[in-house]
């Protein structure tokens, strides 16, 4: 793309925003801090290997995982960058119990509230498979003025006002989505700058891909397995058999699905009922995307991930994630009659 033709994130929020005369500016501001995060975080992940932020940090987190010493950065980073950040109240991390007020007065006027999961995948550093950051940003329901509360951050899916991932792979983008659609920019490292190389993505309502770990299927129930072998068969109305890919890392499976079709499930099984994934920093923000994108997000039961009522910060749901002709194909096979979640 030649110089004259980039448009930084900056630029395409700012253009955005001008669309609502009413909007103050306040959402861009958020997302280009997320995008700064993103940046910092990008820094370390490029030369981890090269300097000792590779292995455990010899801690655990809320979850009983082992922390990566990169996720403890990149959740540092994005706790204070959100902080400095004017437009946010308090956070949610999958790395910490509960979530976190800012707690001075500038921020206990501030309208939004961002949750993340700030290395997503993180198993994967070490054997150099792209991670990613995950973010959802809600509009308070607290009272302004105050520190926000819980339940600012158990809000459904649909009330998201933005959400959004930052992939470290093979090159660094940020792709978010807001009600007017789902946008995706390239990090440009000569000026540091993310950059629309992506503009108004959609998911292909059919695909070829099923993702999977299916490693995990001697804990699968018979509407999954039968919904597998379908995969496996060469199936009368489409021909040739689905390929299957499964990265581990939900953020570079999910970036697949979304330019490339397929689906992405997590599914509830055996021993853990309600599956692996969370629902507030996980699944929620890639549902409002995936939607955004015109695909499709379901639990177990046929249920919207978008409509499901948080009770927990940390809860798990089953998600079966992609392009809507496969999400509904699965849930031929898959739905369950008792509410997973
Ligand atoms: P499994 C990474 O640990 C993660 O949270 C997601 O990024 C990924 O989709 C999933 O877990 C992989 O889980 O059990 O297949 O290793």
């Amino acid at each position: 793309m030649s110089q004259s033709k980039l448009i930084t994130m900056d630029e395409f929020t700012i253009q955005e925003t001008r669309k609502f005369p009413q909007a103050t500016g306040d959402l861009s501001a958020l997302l280009r801090d997320i995008g700064l995060a993103g940046k910092i975080i990008n820094k370390q992940v490029r030369k981890a290997g090269l300097v000792d932020i590779l292995g455990q940090h010899g801690a655990t987190n809320v979850q009983g995982e082992e922390q990566m010493k990169l996720d403890v950065y990149a959740n540092d980073t994005l706790i204070n960058i959100l902080k400095n950040c004017t437009e946010c109240a308090g956070i949610a991390s999958e790395e910490n119990d509960d979530h976190m007020s800012y707690e001075d007065t500038f921020s206990f006027n501030s309208k939004y509230v961002v949750l993340f999961d700030p290395l997503d995948g993180s198993s994967n550093i070490d054997v150099n498979a792209s991670i990613g950051t995950i973010f959802a940003i809600y509009r308070r329901v607290s009272e302004l003025g105050k520190p926000c509360t819980q339940a600012d951050f158990l809000q459904q899916g649909r009330n998201l006002v933005a959400a959004g991932y930052i992939i470290y792979g093979s090159s660094t983008m940020m792709v978010y989505a807001t009600r007017l659609g789902v946008n995706g920019f390239t990090l440009e490292p000569s000026i540091g700058e993310f950059c629309l190389s992506h503009p108004n993505m959609k998911c292909p309502e059919k695909g070829k891909i099923y993702s999977i770990n299916q490693g995990n299927s001697v804990k699968y129930d018979d509407g999954m397995l039968s919904y597998l072998s379908y995969c496996m068969e060469s199936n009368k109305e489409e021909g040739r058999p689905y390929s299957q890919r499964y990265i581990g890392s939900m953020v570079a499976d999910m970036h697949r699905t979304l330019i490339k079709g397929g689906i992405f499930i997590y599914p509830g099984d055996k021993g853990a009922p309600n599956g692996k994934l969370r629902l507030q920093y996980e699944c929620n923000p890639m549902a409002f995307i995936i939607e955004a994108a015109g695909g499709r997000a379901v639990n177990g039961n046929g249920e919207n991930i978008l409509d499901i009522r948080p009770t927990e910060l940390h809860q798990r749901v089953p998600v079966f994630i992609g392009s809507k002709n496969m999400v509904d194909k699965a849930m031929e096979f898959v739905k369950t009659k008792e509410t997973v979640a």
